[in-house]
This record gives structure tokens, C-alpha cells and sequence, in this order.
């Protein structure tokens, strides 16, 4: 006997015996069945290309990003103390040995969110409230609502969006992440030194949900646990629809502040206990997304907005043996520790030493999502191809280093060259809290090979001479470039 299932035989009903109108009848709602195929076949397609079903197999993207916290100030990138949910999210991932920020905070924020070298979005400088003279032709400036940010690319892809913590690209209502593209926003909109306690020209410092101040010169010992907080609670109500969470950090930009939990806890001083409770932080996000079973799908990053703000002193972070820090374009001023985890996408205790920086992830999010055209002109491009280790060439030829409006110096492979210029060198350091002393020290058209000498301290550059003139005209040319095309920012004036 066959174990074959017979189908049921197929009647065509065109030639049975069955009535004629109830033939007709059944021809009918025959064709209109195929009609309502061939319908939802369109309804399909369209579903398809608008990413609607294909947003369902994005990931979600998590970037923390630190404020001040130089190259060497976690394990794994030379500090001397513990930061072990950095070091598992580096063995589950990639590391960069060549990332850079920008020299500050705004231009950092403004290269994340449009893609952009700073000067060319209108944000070369820091902004800041209404207070102390050199704001006083700054307060009113906001990101151009013109800008796509990369919070408004994966708006775009259905994503729920949040902006929790340091935004620093404009505090009045209409400059606020609200308005560029983040669901909701709980966080400081600048510096946590720009209050009071720091300079009595400063307003108070407002912690702010959504556009509402909610208070006034909050406790910062608690800001990253109110932070964490609110990230965990944004990853559980956002876990059926594909998230997009940026949590940029307070600290440890000065005035350094840890909670209790932290206070002594490295047996090193506060600025180890802040980075450390930074790192807590990234161990409870990193928690939260497995307990929802979302962390296989989350592409998480971690890196910072400059380098260690020397004149600090025992307040600051490290460079790691780079030069300089903060407000300069030696590599202590912008390389940066970079981690990236995505498990099955991005090989895992890998590192990468080509070279990327902020103005790449936005691209690098288009690329992932597929995101084939934006409306303005960027510099970055997509370093998924890094990412995914398919590729260790680096996605840019040349990197410019801007301070300011100042183009001071390009990167070409290995090889950068300073253009002259002026920089602030520390000469006293700081203690607990107290700045230090700066001088401004000069330096010369300087070359400097990166890979034999990342500490930029001997000039080659009268040994290479044609590498020197093709990386002046390279920076000659994008800055006239630069200059010609740059947008505005916005103003609330
Ligand atoms: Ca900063």
C-alpha cells in the first residue's frame, strides 16, 4: 500500500456540470481572489522597499559616548586600572587604535549627529549659555534643523530614537534633540562646568526632559545612575521596534563627580572612581539588552568626544603617551578609544588600526540601513566594511584636523603633517579640581610618521620633502574647498 497522500483533485469548474451562473459566480471571485493576490504581492514589495519588514532584521544601535576621557583612560587602551565591562565589550568586539574625535566637545557633537567635518555644518567652537564674555556670540547658536542627523537617518528607518545626557548643540527649545530627529531627550544641553559653582556669570545648570527643565543645578554624583536608569528604561519600552540610544556622558569632563557606589572604589583617586562607574554603566546597559533578549541584534559603541583636558592635572584623564590634549590637533587632542560590538557581524577580539572618526558613523548607520541617498554633502564614509573585518583599508585618503576655523594639520596613511600654527601647552597642571596654567606654544610645517611615532616628536620632514608638499596641497585644497561650501548653523536670535 503507497503511504502517498493523494491531493485532491483539482475541479474545473469551466467544464463540470454545475450551473452556469454559479459558474460564472465562482470565475469571478476566482479572479478576484488572484486580484487580491497580486495585491498584497504589491503590498509586499512596497512593505519591502519602504524598510517596513526589512527594519525587523536591523539592528539596534546603542553609542555611549564619554566626555573627556582621553586614549589611555580604560583597560585595554594603557589604563592602570580596572574597566572591565569596557574589557569584555572589547573581546566581544573591535577596537580602533586610530579614531579620532575632534579637539572639543560642540564640534564632536556636531561631527556625530551630521556626518560633518564641524566647520562645515557652522559648529567649529564650543557653545554655551549666556554668561561669561566668550559666549556672548555663541549662546544663541543651534544645530541647522537643514542637517540630517543621524538620529533623523533612522527616524527615517522607523527607529525609536533617544538622546539621554550631553547635548551641546544648541539649548533653546528649537535647538534641542527634539527637534533633530531623538523621540525624547533627559540629559545636561552643555557642559556640566558651565553653572555657577564653576563662574557666577553662569545661569543655573538645568537638567532637562524632553524641552522642560525639570531642575536646576542637579546633583551631578548622581547624573550617571539617573542616566543608566533612563537607558535601561528606554531599551524595555522600545525592545518591539528597532532603537536608536545615545547616551553621551557627563563626565569625566571637571567638575568630576561619582556616586557613592564609586567614592574611593579604585583606591586611585576620583578620576579612576568616575571612569569607573562609567564603566558600571556600560556593564547595565549591556545587561539590560540581554535580559531582553535583544543583544545579539545591537550594534553597541563606545568612545569619547576629545582627549584628557590636561590642565587639569590629577582631574583629567590620560593621553596614553600621545601628545598633547584637549583644544589641540596633536593625537592627544583627538584619538580616541573606539569600541564597536555587533556579535555574528563584527569578528570579536579583533582590533583595526586603520583610520575613522566621528564624521563616519552617521554614514556607517545609512550603510546599515540601508539608506542609499542623504540630502546633503558629508565628508565621513561607511566603515562597516571595518567593521565586519572585510576590509583594512582605510574608507577616507586623508583626514584634516580643524581647530576652529584653523585647518592645522592632515593625515595622509601613516604620514601627518602640521600646518604652523599655535597651541595651548600645559605648564602647570592642576590639582583637585583647580585649573592649571597654559602657555601658547608655536609649532612649524611639521611631519611626523604616525606609525613609528604616534607621540608626534620628531619632525621628518626635511627627509620627505614630496610627501610634505602633496600633503600641503591636500590641505590647501579641501580648506579652500571647505571654505567655499560650508553651511550655517542655526540661530535663535
Ligand atoms: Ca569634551
Amino acid at each position: 500500500m503507497s503511504n502517498k497522500i493523494e491531493k485532491p483533485a483539482l475541479i474545473s469548474f469551466e467544464n463540470s456540470n454545475f450551473p452556469k451562473r454559479i459558474q460564472s459566480l465562482t470565475i469571478s471571485l476566482r479572479r478576484k481572489f488572484m486580484m487580491c493576490d497580486k495585491i498584497l504581492l504589491c503590498a509586499f514589495i512596497v512593505l519591502l522597499n519602504c524598510g517596513v519588514i526589512r527594519s525587523q532584521q536591523l539592528p539596534n544601535i546603542v553609542i555611549i559616548f564619554a566626555d573627556d576621557l582621553g586614549y589611555g583612560d580604560i583597560e585595554g587602551f594603557g589604563a592602570a586600572y580596572s574597566t572591565p565591562n569596557l574589557v569584555k565589550l572589547q573581546a566581544e568586539g573591535m577596537r580602533f587604535t586610530n579614531f579620532y574625535s575632534q579637539p572639543q566637545c560642540s564640534p564632536s557633537r556636531a561631527a556625530l549627529m551630521t556626518g560633518c567635518y564641524p566647520q562645515r555644518v557652522g559648529f567649529p567652537w564650543v557653545v554655551g549659555p549666556e554668561g561669561p564674555e566668550w559666549t556672548r556670540d555663541k549662546y544663541f547658536v543651534g544645530l541647522n534643523p537643514n542637517e540630517k542627523t543621524i538620529a533623523e537617518v533612522l527616524k527615517d528607518k522607523s527607529y525609536a530614537t533617544a538622546c539621554i545626557g550631553k547635548w551641546h548643540l544648541g539649548h533653546h527649545t528649537q535647538h534641542l534633540p527634539t527637534h533633530h530627529g531623538f523621540d525624547m531627550y533627559f540629559g545636561l544641553p552643555y557642559s556640566n562646568d558651565m553653572w555657577p559653582a564653576n563662574m557666577p556669570a553662569f545661569p543655573d545648570l538645568p537638567l532637562v526632559e524632553n524641552e522642560k527643565t525639570i531642575e536646576k543645578n542637579p546633583d551631578q554624583s548622581q547624573l550617571v545612575r539617573r542616566y543608566t536608569e533612563r537607558a535601561q528604561l528606554f531599551i524595555k519600552q522600545s525592545k518591539k521596534k528597532n532603537f536608536f540610544l545615545y547616551i553621551a556622558h557627563a563626565m569625566p569632563h571637571v567638575p568630576l563627580y561619582v556616586s557613592q557606589q564609586f567614592a574611593g572604589k579604585s583606591g586611585k583617586g576620583l578620576y579612576p572612581d568616575v571612569i569607573q562607574e562609567i564603566d558600571w554603566s556600560v556593564g547595565e546597559v549591556m545587561k539590560t539588552l540581554k535580559n531582553e533578549g535583544l543583544d545579539e541584534n545591537t550594534l553597541v559603541i563606545f568612545t569619547s568626544d576629545n582627549g584628557p583636558w590636561l590642565v587639569y592635572g590629577n582631574h583629567a584623564g590620560s593621553s596614553g603617551g600621545l601628545r598633547e590634549g584637549k583644544n589641540t590637533t596633536f593625537e592627544g587632542g583627538v584619538r580616541v578609544p573606539f569600541i564597536a560590538r555587533w556579535p555574528k557581524r563584527i569578528p570579536s577580539n579583533s582590533s583595526c588600526s586603520s583610520f575613522a572618526a566621528l564624521i563616519d558613523l552617521l554614514p556607517t548607520v545609512a550603510d546599515i540601513t540601508n539608506t542609499k541617498t542623504l540630502p546633503n554633502v558629508i565628508d565621513g564614509k561607511s566603515i562597516l566594511p571595518l567593521l565586519l573585518g572585510k576590509s583594512k583599508q582605510n574608507v577616507r585618503e586623508v583626514h584634516y584636523y580643524f581647530q576652529i576655523n584653523d585647518l592645522q594639520a592632515v593625515r595622509k596613511g601613516k604620514w601627518k603633517l602640521h600646518f604652523p600654527h599655535n597651541y595651548e601647552h600645559v605648564t602647570k597642571p592642576g590639582t583637585d579640581g583647580v585649573r592649571g596654567e597654559i602657555t601658547s606654544q608655536s609649532i612649524g610645517l611639521s611631519l611626523f610618521d604616525l606609525e613609528a611615532d604616534p607621540g608626534e616628536a620628531t619632525d621628518v620632514s626635511t627627509a620627505h620633502p614630496d610627501i610634505v608638499v602633496e600633503l600641503k596641497a591636500l590641505g590647501e585644497k579641501f580648506k579652500s574647498e571647505m571654505d567655499r561650501d560650508k553651511r550655517q548653523a542655526a540661530s535663535s536670535q
